[in-house]
């Protein structure tokens, strides 16, 4: 059986990721249907073998498609992805404008598939930092028992969008010719240096990032006391986010209990070889659909505490990869 899809920001960078993403994995499509802004409507686009003409998102454009894949801003999600629920979509949403809502789950299939299952038409993805740091931290949590966690975040440019991904190439090409660096997207130029800042500061001094990881965190794992105190800094990567993880635990930890913990576990790997200079790295996992989990070690400073460093795909784990996952557990659990 084949389903009819629709993507809502097909033009984006996570848009294209899907698209490709969908062929990639012989997704069971019968029908693709492209949307974004008034701006696009109208361009033919190459995908997948068809020539596709976008359409503009609109409330009335869902009918009789099975999925949604959204990407197009929290203001759009908001907008349409009821409609698209109400027209017998099942909704899935890349913003954060659903992921609390009691009434729609918030899933990464490895960790809490089961939850997609209870949805009313909208399912919500995770934050792309939240959803790779957890791919590391969960398979321990499972082993010993998470209590709390201190995340930094070394956050890729895709994350912010395809015109960011562009900034950071016109001003390397620009320092190369000698030319001013010039920047629209960042508040600063983003080549050769790091911003503490990636979404808006809150009165806590926090930001809005930072939180993601404590609220998302703990919806997806069922762990509605954990503490997590998150930094969050955009670095000049291009697609891969890292994040260095410090987290104490219940039980009493060891360095080759964790290995083992999350070589089991489904999508992530154990890169961690320091004695031969191995552990995971953004150049390495752009277009990777596994996460990886490097230089884990026996925490200094917590009680049965470990350091790790978690690395994955902002645009896949972080984003399409994760969202076409949980179309295909449905699909599966039909
Ligand atoms: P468009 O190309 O027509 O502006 P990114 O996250 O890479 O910046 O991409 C954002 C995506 O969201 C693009 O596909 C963009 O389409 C789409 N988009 C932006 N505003 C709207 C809107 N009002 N309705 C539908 N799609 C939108
Ligand atoms: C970033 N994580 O890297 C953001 C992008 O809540 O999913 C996605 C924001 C979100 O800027």
């Amino acid at each position: 059986m084949g389903y009819k899809v629709g993507i809502v920001g097909a033009t984006g960078a996570v848009g294209q990721e899907f698209i490709k993403l969908l062929g990639d994995r012989k997704f069971p499509l019968s029908e693709l249907k492209l949307f974004a802004s008034a701006r696009s409507a109208g361009k033919q686009v190459e995908a997948l073998g068809q020539t596709i003409t976008i359409e503009e998102a609109t409330e009335t454009c869902f009918e009789g498609l099975d999925f949604v894949l959204f990407s197009a801003s929290g203001t759009v999600s908001k907008a349409l992805c009821p409609a698209a629920a109400k027209a017998g979509a099942v909704a899935i949403d890349n913003s954060s404008a659903f992921r609390m809502d009691p009434d729609v789950p918030l899933v990464v299939p490895e960790i809490n598939g089961e939850a997609a299952k209870s949805h009313k038409g909208i399912i919500a993805n995770p934050n792309c930092s939240t959803a790779i740091s957890l791919m590391g931290a969960y398979p321990l949590h499972k082993a010993f028992g998470l209590k709390r966690m201190v995340a930094s975040t070394y956050q890729a440019v895709s994350g912010t969008g395809a015109e960011a991904m562009q900034e950071l190439e016109d001003q390397l090409k620009a320092w190369a010719k000698g030319e001013p660096i010039e920047h629209s997207v960042y508040p600063y130029q983003i080549a050769f240096n790091a911003l503490p800042h990636v979404d808006v500061f809150l009165e806590d001094g926090y930001t809005k990032e930072e939180m993601k990881m404590l609220n998302e965190g703990r919806k997806i794992m069922s762990l509605p006391d954990l503490k997590v105190s998150c930094t969050c800094v955009r670095v000049p990567v291009m697609r891969s986010h890292s994040i260095s993880i410090n987290a104490e635990f219940e039980r009493p930890v060891s360095v080759e209990a964790a290995r083992e913990a999350i070589a089991a576990f489904e999508g992530v790997d154990v890169v961690d070889d320091p004695a031969n200079k191995v552990y995971p790295m953004p150049l390495d996992y752009a277009g990777k659909v596994n996460c990886g989990v490097g230089r884990i070690r026996v925490d200094s400073a917590l009680d049965n505490g470990l350091a790790f460093w978690v690395v994955g795909d902002q645009l896949w784990k972080g984003a399409a990869l994760n969202a076409i996952q949980i179309a295909e557990y449905l699909v599966k659990s039909k």
